[in-house]
């Protein structure tokens, strides 16, 4: 089993996040982002999607979202478990990866590569080049400031993402708060109270899971 992945970038920050809090390593291979390793053919040879992270299994096939990577990694080391413990509880935190990628992951990137010079002719993470589109960097802000609006107000009746216990959840949602921070330079404000606390509450259960404190 062979991890590629570049750990300062989003994605790889969430499964990394998953592995320290669970105490995994990985033969890992850092990709060289600064000078475009991920779009080089060797690369595209091994992992076509052009993306990290991404983890070749012993049988040679390949996962390319972190979505199935944190799934096959926890079905191997069921201990400290991130994606709920219950069918129900499995479903909720499925249900908020796929949310917080598609409703705030998303369009943090979106509003990033279609507005910084950096992503010029290349707008979308991945093999397929495509122009830059401003007015969907516009509504990627516009989704973030009302992601941080729904997320302060459900986030006020329980003490982690997914209800009692510190999930993958809280592990994405505090991977893109920081994320939209550095890439559209906006973060939850002091109207965000409820967002707030839930930031630090979940912030103190990954530090003690990883050992930490
Ligand atoms: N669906 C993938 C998303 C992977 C992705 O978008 N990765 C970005 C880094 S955060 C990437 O590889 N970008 C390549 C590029 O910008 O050239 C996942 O769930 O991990």
């Amino acid at each position: 089993m062979k991890l590629y992945t570049f750990d300062p970038a989003p994605n790889p920050q969430r499964l990394k996040m998953f592995m320290d809090y669970k105490g995994i390593e990985i033969d890992t291979h850092q990709v060289n982002f600064p000078e475009g390793e991920q779009r080089s053919d060797a690369y595209k040879a091994i992992i076509p999607t052009g993306t990290v992270p991404a983890l070749v299994l012993n049988d040679g096939r390949v996962l390319s979202s972190v979505f199935a990577i944190t799934q096959y990694l926890e079905a191997i080391h069921p201990e400290k478990p991130l994606l709920g413990e219950t069918n129900e509880e499995r479903a909720v935190v499925l249900d908020w990866n796929h949310r917080l990628f598609n409703d705030v992951f998303r369009p943090t990137g979106d509003a990033l590569r279609n507005s910084n010079p950096a992503f010029a002719g290349r707008a979308l993470p991945g093999a397929l080049d495509t122009e830059q589109i401003p007015a969907l960097a516009e509504r990627g802000r516009a989704q973030l400031t009302h992601a941080f609006e729904t997320l302060n107000n459900e986030l006020g009746n329980r003490p982690f993402v997914a209800g009692e216990s510190f999930t993958m959840a809280d592990i994405d949602l505090l991977a893109v708060i920081k994320f939209a921070g550095w890439a559209a330079k906006m973060a939850p404000d002091e109207s965000h109270a409820a967002l707030h606390d839930w930031q630090a509450r979940a912030q103190a259960a990954f530090d003690e899971g990883c050992g930490n404190t």
